[in-house]
C-alpha cells in the first residue's frame, strides 16, 4: 500500500451532484424529478431489458402513466397538472434514464396528441379527448411523417377532400409512434386550402396500422405505419383552429423541448452506470477508475452533462416566462441529444465486453438515442434552423 493509498477517500460527487443544478429548481420541481424517478426505478428499469429484448410496451403503462400525472403535465384543466416547463422537462429526463421509448410515448401523448387537441381543438373535441388522455385511458398518437416526406413535411400527400359534409381522408403515414396502441390519431393532410389536421378515432373503417418490426432502436415502443383508404369523417373532426404547416410544427416545438431534457436522462444513467463499472473493474491490478484515460473520459462526459443541462433549464425558463423561439429549441435538441449519444458510445467503451449486453444500459440507450437524433427533425435540419437563425437565408431547398 503506497502513502497515496492510506489518505482518506476523497469525497466523491454524481455528475450532476458536481454541478450541482438541483440549486437551480424550486421545492416543487425537486420534488417532480424525484417522484419520476422513484417510478422509474421501482416499476420501468426492473423490466425495461425485458421490453426492449421482446420490442414490446404494455399498453397498461399507459394507466400509470396517467395514474403519475405525466400525461399532457404542462397542460392546463381538462384533467392535466398545469405545472411549469422545467418540471416537465426534468420528468421527460427521469423517463428518459429509465428508457428513450418511456419518454417517447409520453412525448407523444402529451406534447403532440394532446398539444394538438389543447391548442388546435374545438371546444368539444378538448372536453371528448383530453381528460381520458391524461388519465391514460385513451392513447393518441401523431401522423405527420410520410413514407417520402419525413423532413419536409410541406410535400404531403395525404389528402382529405369535402364530400358532402363529410371529409375523406387517403393517404400513407410511416414511423409513428403509438400507432398500434392509438384510440385516436392526430392526422395531417393536404386540402384545397392548405395543410388542415384531423382526429381519426382508431376504430374509422379504412383506418388501419402497421406495426413496424425488426428495429434496433427504441424497440420498447410501438412504432407504426397508418394507412388511410377512404376514411370518412364528419366536419367535426377538424381541427378548426390548425391552419397550415406551422400548426403541426408548433406541436413538434413542444415536443422537441421534452428532448431537450429527456436525452440528458440517457446520458445520465449511461455516465452513472459506466462510473459504477469502471470503479468495480479491475485490470492490470488496479480499478479502471484509477487510469488518466478513465478519468479523463469521465470528466468531459460530466462536462457535456452538465452543460447540457445548464442549457435546458436555461431554455425552460425562457418558456417559462415568455416563450422559446422555435430556433432556440432547435439549439438545445441538436446539442443536447447530440451530446448524449457521444456520452452514451463513450460509456459503453469503459464496460468493454460487457458493453455489449442488455445487461448494461449504455449500448441500449445509445441505440435509443439514434431514433432520437433523428425524429422530431433530424440533426441535419436543427443544424439549417440555427443557420437561418444567423442568417436570414433558408437552406433546406
Ligand atoms: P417554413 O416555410 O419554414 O414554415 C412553414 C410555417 O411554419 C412556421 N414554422 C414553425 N412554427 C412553429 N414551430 C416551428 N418549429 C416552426 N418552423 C416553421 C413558419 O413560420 C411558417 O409559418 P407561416 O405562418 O409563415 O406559414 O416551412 P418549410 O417547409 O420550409 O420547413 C421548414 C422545416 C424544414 C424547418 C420543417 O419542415 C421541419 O421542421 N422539418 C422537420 C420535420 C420534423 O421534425 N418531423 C417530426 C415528425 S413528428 C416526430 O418525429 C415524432 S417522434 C416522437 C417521439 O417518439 O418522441
Ligand atoms: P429523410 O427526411 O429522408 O432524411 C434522410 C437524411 O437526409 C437525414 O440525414 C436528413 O437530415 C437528410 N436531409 C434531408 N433533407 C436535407 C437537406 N435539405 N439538407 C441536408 N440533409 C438533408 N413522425 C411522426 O410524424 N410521428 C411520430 O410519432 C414519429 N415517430 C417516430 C419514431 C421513430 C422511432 C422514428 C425513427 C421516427 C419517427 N417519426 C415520426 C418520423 C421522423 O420524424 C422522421 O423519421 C424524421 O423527420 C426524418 O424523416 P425521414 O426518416 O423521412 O428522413
Amino acid at each position: 500500500m503506497t502513502a497515496t493509498d492510506s489518505r482518506p477517500a476523497a469525497k466523491t460527487y454524481t455528475p450532476l451532484g458536481l454541478f450541482d443544478t438541483n440549486r437551480l429548481l424550486d421545492d416543487d420541481e425537486r420534488d417532480i424529478a424525484a417522484t419520476v424517478r422513484a417510478f422509474v426505478d421501482a416499476k420501468l428499469k426492473p423490466n425495461v431489458e425485458g421490453w426492449f429484448e421482446s420490442a414490446t410496451l404494455p399498453r397498461e403503462l399507459a394507466k400509470e402513466f396517467g395514474n403519475l400525472g405525466v400525461l399532457g403535465m404542462h397542460l392546463d384543466g381538462y384533467g392535466c397538472a398545469g405545472v411549469n416547463a422545467v418540471s416537465y422537462g426534468l420528468a421527460c429526463m427521469e423517463l428518459e434514464a429509465g428508457d428513450s421509448g418511456f419518454r417517447s410515448f409520453v412525448s407523444v401523448q402529451g406534447s403532440l396528441s394532446m398539444f394538438s387537441i389543447y391548442r388546435y381543438g374545438s371546444e368539444e373535441q378538448k372536453q371528448e379527448w383530453l381528460p381520458r388522455l391524461a388519465a391514460g385511458d385513451a392513447i393518441g398518437c401523431f401522423g405527420l411523417t410520410e413514407p417520402d416526406f419525413g423532413s419536409n413535411p410541406a410535400g404531403m400527400r395525404t389528402r382529405a377532400r369535402r364530400d358532402g359534409g363529410d371529409w375523406v381522408l387517403n393517404g400513407t403515414k410511416m414511423w409513428i409512434t403509438n400507432g398500434n396502441l392509438a384510440d385516436v390519431a392526430t392526422v395531417w393532410a393536404q386540402t384545397d386550402d392548405g395543410i388542415r389536421g384531423f382526429l381519426v378515432p382508431t376504430d374509422t373503417p379504412g383506418f388501419t396500422a402497421n406495426e413496424i418490426h425488426r428495429k434496433l432502436s427504441l424497440r420498447a415502443s410501438v412504432t407504426s405505419e397508418l394507412v388511410l383508404d377512404n376514411v370518412r369523417l364528419p366536419a367535426s373532426a377538424q381541427l378548426p383552429e390548425a391552419v397550415g404547416l406551422g400548426a403541426p410544427l408548433s406541436c413538434l416545438n413542444e415536443a422537441r423541448f421534452g428532448i431537450v431534457f429527456g436525452s440528458l436522462g440517457a446520458a445520465r444513467d449511461s455516465l452513472e452506470t459506466a462510473i459504477a463499472y469502471a470503479g468495480a473493474r479491475e485490470v492490470f491490478d488496479k480499478p479502471l477508475t484509477a487510469y488518466q484515460l478513465t478519468q479523463e473520459k469521465l470528466a468531459n462526459m460530466t462536462l457535456e452533462l452538465g452543460k447540457g443541462l445548464l442549457l435546458a433549464i436555461h431554455l425552460g425558463r425562457i418558456k417559462d416566462a415568455e416563450g422559446v423561439r422555435p430556433e432556440q429549441v432547435s439549439l438545445g435538441k441538436l446539442n443536447n441529444v447530440r451530446e448524449s449519444l457521444a456520452i452514451a458510445r463513450e460509456c459503453r467503451t469503459l464496460l468493454g465486453g460487457s458493453g455489449i449486453t442488455l445487461e448494461y444500459s449504455p449500448l441500449r440507450h445509445a441505440n435509443n438515442l439514434e431514433s432520437v437524433l433523428t425524429y422530431e427533425g433530424t440533426s441535419e435540419m436543427h443544424l439549417l434552423a440555427i443557420g437561418k437563425a444567423l442568417t436570414g437565408q433558408a437552406a433546406f431547398r
